[in-house]
């Protein structure tokens, strides 16, 4: 195993003072590590992994410094633009070092939405034409390939990649402290939203734990799957699924379950859900501050009023709730309200630690989940 300091040390031995990126759970032990020992204006956790591309640009034209660049394998989709139309060689030719979570590895066992991007990670880089290398597991080994990568972006003004097998990372626990300041946790909010929402209403549900959530919270009361579509992978983009479903199905109550650095990283679509202002698109925000689903690396949720974003793109209806009594009020006007509505409700981090994975896959939810629109349709 390697610990994140000597990787972290290494980085820092060689220039690189600046990270950031999006958090991936292969690599939570180094991106906590970075946390605690990285001021405010050397680390950014950004709403994107473009973003994040981006923001190293910025570093390196203001500083001339390497940047670092962690994410997910996943990622990469989102940072393909900037990675070839602005830091690539061709381009402006700008040194930064990626240090990319392999999830979904082959022969290693992992979710459905890994098992394409995985065997694709290193074929991926290779066509983006940036130099990778896998992450050595012991520490000596390690350090040698960080450092030479990250010589290899300096000497050559280029993004390179060095790639996190699952396991690499020792563990590291953070020492900042965590303040829960809301009553509420994510499945108690979850399971009064479900107890509220319209018997024919469907509920779009973004990536990570608030889908597995939902599935068994589903499956405790009788198994009714089929209203729900799980987007487990795609983060970001499950509200702009529910608006195509609201849209297409003006008479069927759509929910949209968020969370909110699903929302952060897309927040761009608002503005389309205010102007297309489908009636029946309900968007509720689960804000707990943070990146639960990958190991609860802040995000700026508890900065943002996103009551105000949202009736600033156009919504309709606003409100925000943390009280549990309040929240059944808000529910129930919710429902009667017009869309695009939206109810951000403040809860704390935390989930149970046996809280297990969707059993069903998801070509089924799919099949479940258009048969019951095509089924039951709202008069
Ligand atoms: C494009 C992309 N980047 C990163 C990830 C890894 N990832 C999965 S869930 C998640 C956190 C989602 O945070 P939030 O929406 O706040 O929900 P929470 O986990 O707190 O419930 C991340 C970063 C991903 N799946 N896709």
């Amino acid at each position: 195993m390697v610990y994140p300091k000597t990787i972290f040390d290494a980085l820092r031995g060689g220039g690189g003072h600046f990270f950031t990126g999006v958090p991936d759970s292969l690599l939570k032990n180094f991106c906590a590590y970075v946390s605690d020992h990285t001021n405010k204006r050397l680390h950014v956790i950004a709403a994107n992994e473009g973003n994040a591309i981006s923001l190293a640009v910025g570093h390196y034209l203001a500083t001339g410094k390497v940047g670092v660049v962690y994410l997910q394998n996943s990622g990469i989709g989102n940072a393909v633009n900037p990675l070839l139309s602005l830091a690539g060689r061709g381009v402006y030719g700008i040194p930064m070092l990626l240090i990319i979570g392999w999830r979904g590895e082959p022969g290693i066992k992992d979710e459905p939405q890994h098992l394409t991007q995985g065997p694709l990670t290193l074929p991926l880089l290779t066509t983006l034409k940036i130099p990778h290398a896998i992450l050595p597991q012991t520490d000596a080994k390690a350090v040698s390939v960080a450092q030479k990568m990250y010589e290899r972006a300096k000497k050559e003004n280029r993004p390179v990649a060095i790639v996190v097998r699952e396991g690499t990372f020792a563990p590291y626990t953070s020492v900042a402290k965590k303040i829960s300041r809301y009553p509420l946790t994510r499945e108690a909010a979850l399971e009064m939203c479900v107890s509220a929402i319209e018997e024919k209403a469907i509920v779009v549900s973004t990536t990570g734990k608030l889908s597995r959530e939902l599935f068994e919270l589903r499956k405790r009361k009788g198994g009714q799957h089929e209203k729900d579509f799980l987007t487990v992978g795609s983060m970001g983009h499950a509200s702009q699924i529910a608006l195509g479903i609201a849209l297409a199905q003006p008479a069927r109550p759509v929910y949209c379950f968020d969370g909110d650095g699903a929302a952060i990283m897309h927040l761009g679509g608002w503005v389309v859900i205010g102007q297309a202002a489908p009636k029946n698109f309900k968007h509720i925000v689960f804000n707990n501050g943070v990146h639960e689903s990958v190991g609860g690396q802040p995000t700026a949720g508890y900065i943002a009023h996103f009551e105000d974003i949202a009736r600033a793109c156009g919504y309709k209806n606003a409100a925000v709730v943390s009280d549990p009594k309040k929240l059944r009020t808000a529910l129930t006007r919710v429902k009667k309200l017009h869309g695009p509505a939206l109810l951000e409700i403040r809860i704390k981090e935390g989930s149970r630690s046996d809280l297990g994975r969707p059993t069903r896959t998801p070509l089924e939810n799919k099949k479940d989940f258009m048969s019951f629109l095509r089924r039951i349709t709202p008069k």
